[in-house]
């Protein structure tokens, strides 16, 4: 049942690639992967006789297992000192999570623990947390990577101060549920237990976690620890896959060590993808880089890890000193931290009092915490129980993504009193007067990314936005954004500009431009009779932001192909035509044109010419400068105009000259040209491979044949 994946062994040739471990089977066979390992270990003795087979032995041989992945759920404990947490999940899993020595010596845990219990198809792991309210930080840190929350209460004290604020942090990151272990109720009579228990209800009943599971259970006598086993397991069964595919490999470090001979070691709850031995990471917020030297999931060494384990890394080229709890290790990939974040923000009914932009809080995200400041609200100030839109500042960079949990504290008295989850990590800093447009930012949810995309895009005006950076501000491989990209595109909300990689831009912004590009060609010529039009780049990068000056070329092509403009020789001009022209500007410019060709090379300038023609000077002006641009006229010398016709000609004479070289003197008097104009002709034979020269004198480049 559930075959979830088909592992194909047929590209492998069997005598030197097989896919058992080398201890398990003669062909040296080497694999890394957790769930096909497990999955080959139960049919074992199955394979062993195929090893044996001839058949097997045969490369080319096309066998193919089909296995169900291993599920991770990671179960946090919380509730207040002393109930009994360790306790509980000793009985559990066998693991004492109090391993240091103070711990040990003052019966209380001071850091987080970890173990874990293997039941059937799934891997439940334990994320064990300090109960003391002086380390409520601690216990935010251990609860960043949970999938369920076990609240633990003692029966002889029922609910205490931090089963509260644990309860408040386990619903302010969004854990969707949980039980509840009533322990120690080998110390109380039935009937105090039943009370505990209505306490315990009345508590939940406003959160998500109404209506879990209360197991009583004693850690002193094992009552009811069976039981709260099968409650685990199947709460876990409920549990939403965390996302593998799609995602880079990300985990939160909640602890460092250095190990003699290997060096730096990292752990922490993955949350997204997938990590390999060799493979390099990036770790932020510093950004340094570092491969993978090894892998252990609770103490057996891997070769992949995936998202939900307890994984620790052991990195290779990485000195302890420059990574701490509170960083993340991360798949590389176009990934940017941020100091401005925007958030959904829930202040907690038993809040001490408003939030009003200004006030100073302690963010805690995933592992880390930062301290940092309410810098716009949607509504101000925010009362005990409501919600808003929030931008806060932090004091140190953090590296977050979209549906990133916050826990927001009080630095003094310290209190948890509000809760986040990012909406945006890179949004620019709000205008105060228009805070309140940040309640209308769209869901971060996956089936919600159409539209999270097609909002980053518009806010991005005409400058657009690559896919590489979409994926890198939603924290996932560009693959993953392609689907939500192609409907936006096929829906022709977007449009994508043909720059490489593709840059996408909304089509109502195109539409816009191209509106005004219209209006702005017909302000620019409008008054002119003739016109080769408007320099392309000028026109363009009149009509674009700034931020949008590197994409003109690609703007240009586009209102081309929208028919808003037609382009000539780096000129913008109307559409469907080569230039600008009114009736009477094309009668003058035949008369303009007539009057170089007859006058030769005593060619009048566009102030005789005007004289001549009794018009307007601007206007042969304009004449004149249109048909240099169409290679009617040649200006010599920037200032000589010699129609182009009369150029040719004697162009065509020196070809047929009878002579293989000349001399200036030669050329002028041939064609009885000034020294003025004889110089600039020159040049201008020289330049279309008329002539070439030599020292003073020029040779004929005569074709051969
Ligand atoms: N009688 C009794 N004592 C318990 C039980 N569970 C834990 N304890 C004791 O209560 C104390 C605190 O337990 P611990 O697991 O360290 O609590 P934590 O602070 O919540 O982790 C220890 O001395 C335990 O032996 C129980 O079910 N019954
Ligand atoms: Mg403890």
């Amino acid at each position: 049942m559930l075959v979830q994946e088909k592992v194909d062994f047929s590209s492998h040739d069997l005598n030197d690639d097989c896919p058992l471990t080398t201890e398990r089977c003669p062909h040296g066979f080497e694999v890394g992967h957790r769930d096909l390992e497990l999955c080959l270990k139960r049919f074992f003795s199955h394979l062993r006789s195929l090893c044996e087979h001839e058949d097997f032995a045969k490369p080319q041989t096309r066998w193919t297992v089909y296995h169900e992945p291993m599920r991770h759920v990671v179960w946090g404990t919380a509730g207040h000192i002393d109930h009994g947490k360790t306790t509980l999940v000793k009985a559990l899993t066998g693991t004492d999570c109090d391993r240091l020595p103070e711990e040990r010596e003052r019966g209380i845990t001071i850091d987080l623990g970890f173990a874990q219990l293997s039941e059937d198809e799934i891997q439940l792991h334990f994320v064990d947390v300090p109960g003391h309210e002086r380390l409520v930080h601690t216990m935010i840190a251990g609860a960043s990577g949970i999938d369920l929350a076990l609240l633990v209460v003692a029966a002889d004290e029922g609910v205490m101060p931090q089963t509260r604020e644990h309860l408040d942090v386990i619903r302010l990151m969004g854990v969707p549920g949980g039980a509840v272990a009533l322990t120690k109720i080998d110390l109380m009579d039935d009937d105090l237990v039943e009370l505990v228990t209505e306490e315990i209800r009345e508590l939940l009943a406003p959160t998500a976690f109404a209506g879990v599971p209360v197991v009583p259970v004693s850690g002193q006598t094992g009552t009811g620890i069976s039981e709260l086993r099968r409650v685990l397991v199947k709460q876990a069964g409920g549990i939403r896959p965390r996302q593998v595919e799609g995602r880079p490999f990300r985990e939160p470090v909640d602890r460092v060590f250095s190990l003699t001979g290997a060096g730096t070691v990292v752990t922490g709850t993955s949350l997204w993808g997938k990590l390999e031995v060799g493979s390099d990471v990036r770790i932020f917020p510093h950004d340094t880089t570092a491969r993978v030297r090894r892998l252990h999931v609770h103490g057996d060494e891997r070769g992949v890890v995936e998202a939900g384990e307890r994984v620790a890394i052991n990195l290779a080229g990485l000195s302890r000193e420059t990574v701490s709890r509170g960083d993340q290790i991360i798949a590389p990939g176009p990934w940017e931290v941020t100091q401005l974040v925007t958030v959904g923000l829930e202040l907690l009914a038993t809040a001490p009092g408003p939030l009003d932009e200004g006030d100073e809080i302690e963010v805690h995200a995933l592992a880390a915490r930062v301290s940092a400041r309410v810098d716009r609200l949607s509504a101000r100030p925010l009362a005990p129980g409501s919600r808003a839109t929030a931008q806060i500042s932090l004091r140190q960079p953090m590296l977050l993504f979209p549906g990133d949990r916050l826990v927001l504290r009080r630095p003094s008295p310290v209190n948890t009193f509000a809760g986040g989850r990012v909406l945006d990590a890179h949004l620019r800093r709000w205008r105060r007067r228009d805070s309140a447009a940040l309640v209308r930012l769209p869901d971060v949810q996956k089936n919600a990314w159409p539209e999270l995309l097609s909002s980053w895009i518009d806010r991005q005006g005409l400058a657009g936005l690559t896919v590489l950076a979409m994926a890198g501000r939603l924290g996932v491989f560009e693959g993953a954004i392609e689907a939500p990209l192609g409907r936006l595109l096929e829906e022709r909300v977007i449009e994508a500009l043909s720059t490489e990689p593709p840059t996408f831009v909304m089509t109502g912004r195109i539409a816009d431009l191209a509106v005004e590009a219209g209006e702005e060609l017909q302000r620019r010529l409008a008054g002119q009779e003739v016109s080769a039009g408007i320099p392309a780049r000028d026109f363009v990068g009149q009509l674009l932001p700034r931020s949008a000056l590197p994409l003109a070329e690609f703007f240009l092509e586009e209102l081309r192909g929208r028919g808003t403009l037609e382009l000539s020789e780096g000129r913008v001009v109307p559409p469907g035509k080569e230039s600008h022209m009114t009736a009477a500007g094309e009668a003058l410019t035949r008369k303009v044109e007539a009057l170089y060709r007859n006058a030769g090379f005593d060619a009048p300038s566009p102030a005789e010419a005007a004289d001549h023609l009794q018009a307007r000077l601007a206007t042969v002006e304009g004449i004149c400068r249109y048909l240099t641009q169409r290679h009617r006229l040649v200006r010599l010398d920037g200032r000589f105009l010699i129609h182009r016709a009369v150029m040719d000609d004697m162009a065509r004479q020196v070809r047929a000259w009878e002579v293989d070289d000349f001399a200036v003197g030669d050329f002028k008097g041939r064609f009885d040209l000034t020294r003025k104009l004889a110089i600039p002709a020159l040049e201008w034979l020289d330049s279309e491979r008329v002539t070439v020269r030599h020292g003073n004198r020029r040779k004929i480049i005569r074709r051969k044949g």
